[in-house]
């Protein structure tokens, strides 16, 4: 075939537009294919890649991550007072149009202390001065209530913080030594801690503890069809994370497990761990041990710390032994490494 100057011409276009859909269609695929989620007039949750016609509102999905939230702590931003007190300060803002995937397909309005349920943990040392600035950027009143000691001002009941923005800053002393709730403590008080308001706040003697692997679980749970009874429970807010992601820890080596319980609705919750006891301390204000056990009840704020070593590897299992409880969700898993280098670790049992 003879090559015209016109067939080369018709071949380069063909060419050029050939390669400017390549390079364009990849991009217009990804656009086609971002999921939305929107809050629909009548209170539905739809997660999609097309429109939606007058949606209330778009909403931005919570990425919660409960191997993160497990060992994360936050001791604020630290100064000196001339007298040598330790200052921390932190920023909590407040949210309530958020919304959260709680199971794979059930979403869920969650209100949010910096953008996640549970809220941080807020770490400090007896004695040090707390200054926590609070925002409220929901649509509705919200305060922080933390459990300790503080002066009736700071309690966050009767300074209720605008919505839109409001400002709050709680001021006040660390203390007791323990592992104390924080939630919001405006009425209807049930309607906040269940849309997930709290988080934990743990008081560091001024010796210190004994080094461990140190890890939060905040047992809570999700009403998710509005019946004032739970559908979901967990240890750290995603049901059955922890059983799908074992908790890696070593033998021999102490872990000490800070513990609240925030289930709403249900008079108990409780704590039972496979393989092993732990010495356990109630709200952790004493630091000698009230009992050696392997299964705690609480009730709602009730907390404690649990400290134990596995000798044994394996996998071990903890969960609530309100058995009803660990069938939807709380439920999880320790995966105990070996770290010990001698024969004794060989020993096989069972057979
Ligand atoms: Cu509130």
């Amino acid at each position: 075939m003879k090559i015209t100057r016109s067939s080369l011409m018709i071949l380069l276009l063909s060419v050029t537009i050939g390669l400017s859909a390549i390079v364009v269609f990849p991009s217009f695929t990804d656009a086609e294919s971002e999921l939305k989620t929107f809050i629909t007039h009548s209170g539905k949750v739809i997660r999609t890649t097309g429109e939606v016609i007058d949606p209330l509102y778009t909403v931005s999905t919570v990425e919660f991550d409960p191997m993160e939230y497990l060992r994360e702590f936050n001791y604020g931003e630290v100064s000196k007072l001339p007298d040598g007190t330790t200052v921390r300060e932190y920023t909590i803002i407040a949210e309530d149009d958020k919304v959260m995937e709680i199971s794979p397909g059930v979403f869920y309005n969650v209100w949010t202390y910096n953008g996640t349920v549970p809220g941080p943990t807020i770490r400090a040392t007896e004695g040090d001065l707390l200054k926590i600035n609070f925002i409220n950027n929901g649509s509705k009143e919200h305060t922080i209530h933390f459990h300790g000691i503080h002066p009736a001002g700071m309690d966050g009941v009767f300074e209720v913080v605008g919505p839109g923005g409001g400002k709050f800053v709680y001021e006040f002393e660390a203390g007791p030594v323990g592992v104390h709730p924080y939630h919001c403590h405006v009425m209807p008080l049930e309607e906040h801690i269940v849309h997930g308001l709290y988080g934990v706040f743990i008081v560091d003697p001024k010796e210190g503890r004994e080094p461990a692997d140190e890890m939060v679980m905040v047992l809570n749970g999700f009403d998710t069809d509005f019946d004032t009874e739970n559908n979901f429970y967990a240890a750290n807010t995603i049901p059955f994370y922890y059983q799908h992601h074992p908790i890696q820890i070593n033998t021999n080596e102490l872990i000490r497990v800070y513990v609240v319980n925030m289930v709403e609705f249900d008079p108990i919750n409780n704590f039972h761990l496979h393989g092993n006891l732990y010495n356990y301390y109630p709200t952790g204000t004493d630091l000698v041990p009230s009992f050696y056990t392997d299964m705690v009840t609480l009730s709602q704020t009730e907390r404690g710390i649990m400290e134990f070593e596995y000798t044994y590897p394996g996998k071990y299992l903890f969960h609530a032994h309100k058995v009803e409880f660990s069938e939807k969700g709380w439920v999880g898993i320790f995966l105990v490494n070996d770290n010990d280098e001698s024969d004794a670790s060989e020993k096989e049992y069972g057979s």
